[in-house]
């Protein structure tokens, strides 16, 4: 811990950034760390502050394993007249894959060399896309995770989640989807990893850490499990394991994946990318999360904009890029948006 004068502690200090399901999982897991929990700012709008505010500024978490429900407190919020340009240390950014861009925007100002910044989305986080040179300049750009998240979390309301479905959050450095980082990139993404404060927090909180190479591939794992699950369960309106107890949805979900996999081929990742592989693995974190309501699902009942452009939509894209046919995963965007519209 790092010290300030003689025995005072500077208490390290987390933002969030997207305090919907996952943020508001990830948050109330790192208040509730024990023997020492981060200080830890939500930097909510002032819309869902007031709805902070009418849940006694508490986090409620259910989890419905246990049947017990906990509830976190202290958390900060960003005083109206406080310093709003102070600068972030350690920055989690849980908003939907097509806020990130707007989301690191509005804290641009706050962010810099020294920061690290976590990446928690659906779909597959590119750096360059969203640390472009010419908004942030070759040195000003923050150090940069990601993690894939697992859990499967759903919510009647809005800081009282219900975890359905214990997954894991697996962290790793962003390598680009053509991998390949120069050897000093790479030194300083295995620091990142094993040093950083923030990677260390968030594995005291039970995060894996990834080596670099792996995050790719555990985005394209998770990624085949969304292309599956969240579409087909935001059509049916159902809980995911329903899909799974029905056969023809099983037979849909098959085939999305066949074409992920087809995809992950030509990306030249380190792994078993076959179909039946895929496959399995969407089966295994299909049993965990049965019980849960999948976030498209979630977001269109609540007319929100689903992720389907960065899930089933990237599969299309990459397909393009590689040559690859995908017909089954644009019919599901196609789908989704046109529910989106309705
Ligand atoms: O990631 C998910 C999501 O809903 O977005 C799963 C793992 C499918 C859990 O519902």
């Amino acid at each position: 811990m790092y010290t300030m004068g003689v025995n005072k502690p500077i208490q390290k200090h987390i933002h969030i950034l997207g305090v919907g399901n996952i943020g508001s999982f990830i948050a109330h897991t790192l208040r509730a760390l024990r023997p020492s929990s981060p200080a830890i700012t939500l930097l909510l709008r002032p819309a869902a502050q007031l709805q902070f505010r009418a849940n006694d500024f508490k986090i409620v978490m259910h989890d419905a394993a246990t049947g017990l429900s906990q509830q976190q407190a202290g958390f900060r919020v960003p005083m109206p007249d406080g310093p709003a340009s102070s600068n972030i240390q350690n920055l989690i950014v849980a908003t939907k894959g097509y806020q990130v861009r707007e989301a690191l925007s509005s804290v641009r100002s706050r962010l810099d060399e020294k920061s690290t910044v976590l990446l928690l989305q659906n779909g597959v986080a590119e750096f360059e896309k969203l640390f472009p040179v010419e908004e942030w300049g070759v040195e000003g750009r923050p150090r940069v995770l990601a993690g894939v998240v697992t859990h499967g979390v759903w919510s009647e309301d809005r800081f009282r989640i219900t975890l359905a479905g214990r997954g894991e959050t697996l962290i790793g450095a962003i390598d680009g989807v053509q991998g390949g980082l120069t050897s000093d990139q790479h030194a300083q993404r295995e620091w990142l990893l094993k040093e950083s404060w923030l990677s260390r927090t968030m594995e005291r909180a039970g995060a894996k850490i990834l080596a670099p190479r792996e995050l790719l591939a555990a985005q394209i794992r998770k990624l085949a499990v969304n292309a599956a699950i969240n579409a087909l369960s935001a059509i049916y309106k159902v809980q995911n394991g329903v899909l799974f107890e029905t056969p023809e949805a099983v037979e849909v979900m098959r085939a999305v994946v066949g074409e992920v996999a087809q995809v992950a081929a030509g990306l030249g990742l380190d792994g078993d990318f076959s179909e039946d592989a895929l496959w399995e693995h969407v089966l295994q974190v299909g049993e965990k999360v049965k019980l849960n309501y999948s976030s498209m699902f979630q977001d269109l009942k609540a007319k929100r904009r689903t992720e389907v452009e960065e899930i089933n939509g990237w599969v299309v894209e990459k397909g393009r890029e590689l040559g690859v046919d995908t017909p089954l995963n644009e019919q599901l965007m196609k789908r989704v948006k046109a529910l989106e519209r309705q």
